[in-house]
């Protein structure tokens, strides 16, 4: 039987730099695209030369987000490589971009332009606002989009100042939601033979993960508080949505407690959740049993006024134990919890090492690094993820592919169009 991925012949233009873009297209590699990463000669993307931690290779930034991509340098601004990608865009089915705004129309690339060279051409953006927006102008990282997209302001605790998370909401987010529209407008040139834009914003991407806040601001705006908030009942709401701390942001009360070490070891905690209906088994879990039945405590209601109270009895009775004893002991109470796990113990951790999510991948300049393999599993494809190309690594071979003869090749180096 011969093996086939879900997007084998699938050819795709990575114009892409720095994370969102390259997230999205390396993904979509990791299906069997045929991703070929367009980069500017001499430097090419310039996350190959940030925060190096070997001289010489390329950053672990780029080689993390750029895995099983060819690399082909191109000048796009000089007119022999301009007709590349216009030859390159006829043979190609998607094409996608992260410049900043303007960019690709100032480089002569504009969809009207695209639709023309190829019909059939899917162009897929990510940019830090929206088309029309106020802020469209602007060029936007990470933190950025975190800000305007409403993470920032409700992340945190009530007497800190707003916070950014480490998980990248504004980029690898990005990337995904591009992807996902990338796979809708190939399946419906699938039925109708044309292609299409597909634009995501990195603030718009955010405010799509930020759904509950925006729930909460409604709430809070028509009852005044916000019963799950650590804020509630004892202290005050203004009339925006406040930093809610560790608290669940579901129906249940949730939080992170210390464990045996803590707070020397950092990170000795677990997430703690009271899920109401788990609540007579949790109060045999913490050794409270007379809790079960006890009006002052046997319902949410009656909790919510000392949930505080209650996480930091539960914290005397993990004090004796480490956040994986505790762990152990409250899953067979069916209790929501984890261990607040450090990189270094997701980097060995053997489960996610075993399902292909921590992959060890070895790359010719700085041998063996790890790197984050397809989150999305398959029954029927077996992602190998492999190394991010050198800087122009196949730029003779993707020419040579495309019909350009070696002479012509050759005068491209001497022009250092590639
Ligand atoms: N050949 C010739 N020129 C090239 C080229 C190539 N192969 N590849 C890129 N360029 C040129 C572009 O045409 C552009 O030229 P002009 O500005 O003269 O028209 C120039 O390189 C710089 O592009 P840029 O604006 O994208 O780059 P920057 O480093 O100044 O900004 C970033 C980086 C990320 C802030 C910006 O690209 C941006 O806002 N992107 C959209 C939002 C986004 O994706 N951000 C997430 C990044 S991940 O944190």
């Amino acid at each position: 039987m011969i093996m086939t991925k879900p997007l084998d012949g699938i050819r795709i233009i990575d114009f892409t730099h720095v994370q969102a873009g390259p997230a999205c297209t390396q993904l979509l590699a990791w299906f069997g695209a045929d991703v070929i990463k367009v980069e500017r000669p001499g430097s090419g993307d310039v996350t190959r030369n940030q925060l190096r931690d070997i001289p010489g290779a390329d950053a672990l930034y780029f080689t993390m987000l750029n895995g099983n991509k060819r690399s082909l340098t191109l000048d796009t601004k000089k007119p022999q490589g301009k007709d590349i990608l216009e030859k390159l865009i006829k043979m190609s089915d998607v094409m996608v971009e992260n410049f900043g705004p303007g960019a690709l129309d100032r480089m002569g690339f504009t969809w009207e332009h695209i639709q023309e060279l190829n019909p059939r051409m899917i162009l897929a953006s990510v940019k830090g606002f929206s088309d029309g927006h106020h802020y469209e102008d602007l060029k936007v990282y990470e933190n950025v989009a975190q800000c305007a997209g409403g993470a920032a302001s409700t992340t945190g605790f009530e007497e800190g100042p707003p916070l950014v998370s480490a998980a990248a909401l504004g980029d690898s987010n990005t990337g995904m939601h591009l992807a996902i529209g990338i796979l809708a407008a190939l399946h419906q040139r699938n039925k109708t033979g044309k292609g299409q834009k597909v634009s995501a914003a990195m603030q718009d991407c955010v405010v799509n993960l930020c759904r509950v806040k925006l729930r909460d601001q409604q709430r809070l705006d028509r009852t005044g508080v916000l019963e799950e908030y650590p804020q509630y009942p004892h202290g005050k709401f203004s009339d925006v949505v406040p930093r809610g701390g560790n608290a669940g942001g579901g129906g249940q009360p949730g939080w992170v407690l210390k464990c045996k070490g803590a707070p020397a070891d950092q990170n000795a905690y677990i997430y703690f959740t009271i899920q109401e209906q788990a609540w007579e088994a949790t109060c045999q879990a913490i050794g409270k049993p007379e809790w079960a039945k006890d009006p002052a405590y046997c319902t949410a209601k009656a909790r919510q006024d000392k949930i505080f109270d209650i996480f930091a009895y539960i914290e005397t009775w993990l004090a004796d134990k480490s956040k994986f004893e505790a762990v152990d002991i409250l899953r067979k109470f069916n209790i929501p919890c984890a261990p607040v796990l450090t990189m270094k113990e997701v980097a060995n951790d053997p489960s996610l090492r075993a399902s292909g999510t921590i992959v060890e991948v070895d790359h010719k300049v700085r041998g063996k690094y790890l790197t984050v393999g397809s989150p999305i599993k398959f029954s029927d494809l077996k992602i190998e993820v492999t190394e991010s190309p050198l800087l122009g690594e196949h730029s003779d071979q993707v020419l040579t592919e495309m019909g350009y003869s070696d002479h012509y090749i050759s005068e491209l180096h001497t022009n250092h169009v590639i």
